[in-house]
């Protein structure tokens, strides 16, 4: 039997569970486009402001007192890699989302340090989204954005901002940091969105 490439190709990844041209890593690479940032959970704290400029905020230990939750996801980096069955701990943005009133479909995360991501606000909700702070049961390393970062499983993986800090609702759409050089505006891995026109 002969197969072309192409066809192996995607018929491997399929079997492997992963989105198109994808491989299996099971080492955790760090990238990151700027030096890691350093933050104390005493300087740490969580904002969402909305289209209204209304601010809602968190300090490490109010973030502690929301429902934990565990969620076990499959990450997967635009530069091809996917890591399967990570386990994390963390907040769910429906509890944050909770009390926010907000019309705006379209959400700004923000990061210690610069980093911007954008997407749509419904991809933050219905348990599809998290502010995770623990890694495989230990504080989450400040190289993969300790101490919290965002956890968006089914986005590529530039949309989990690290170091994150704050949410900014907006109702009219902008590109984050990669999204304004050219990386797909969703990104969704099975549809393989990586770049602008794909
Ligand atoms: N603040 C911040 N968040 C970030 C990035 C970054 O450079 N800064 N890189 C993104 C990219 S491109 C990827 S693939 C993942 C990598 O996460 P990791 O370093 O934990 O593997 O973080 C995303 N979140
Ligand atoms: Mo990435």
């Amino acid at each position: 039997m002969t197969l072309s490439p192409g066809f192996r190709g995607r018929h491997r990844s399929q079997a492997a569970g992963l989105p198109p041209g994808q491989y299996l890593t099971t080492d955790f690479p760090v990238l990151s486009a700027g030096p890691t940032p350093r933050i104390s959970r005493e300087r740490w704290e969580f904002t969402i402001r909305t289209e209204h400029q209304v601010e809602h905020r968190w300090s490490w230990s109010q973030l502690q007192q929301l429902p934990v939750q565990t969620p076990t996801v499959d990450l997967h980096c635009v530069t091809k890699w996917s890591k399967l069955a990570t386990s994390w701990r963390g907040v769910s943005l429906d509890d944050l989302f909770a009390g926010v009133d907000t019309a705006a479909e379209f959400a700004m995360v923000h990061s210690f340090g610069g980093y911007t991501t954008n997407l749509p606000v419904a991809d933050l909700l219905d348990g599809k989204a998290w502010i995770v702070h623990t890694y495989e049961g230990a504080d989450l390393h400040p190289e993969h954005g300790g101490p919290a970062r965002l956890l968006v499983p089914h986005l590529y993986l530039w949309k989990s901002a690290k170091w994150v800090r704050g949410i900014e609702l907006m109702v009219q759409n902008r590109p984050g940091f990669w999204e304004g050089v050219g990386y797909h505006d969703y990104g969704d891995p099975w549809r393989e969105q990586r770049y602008q026109g794909d």
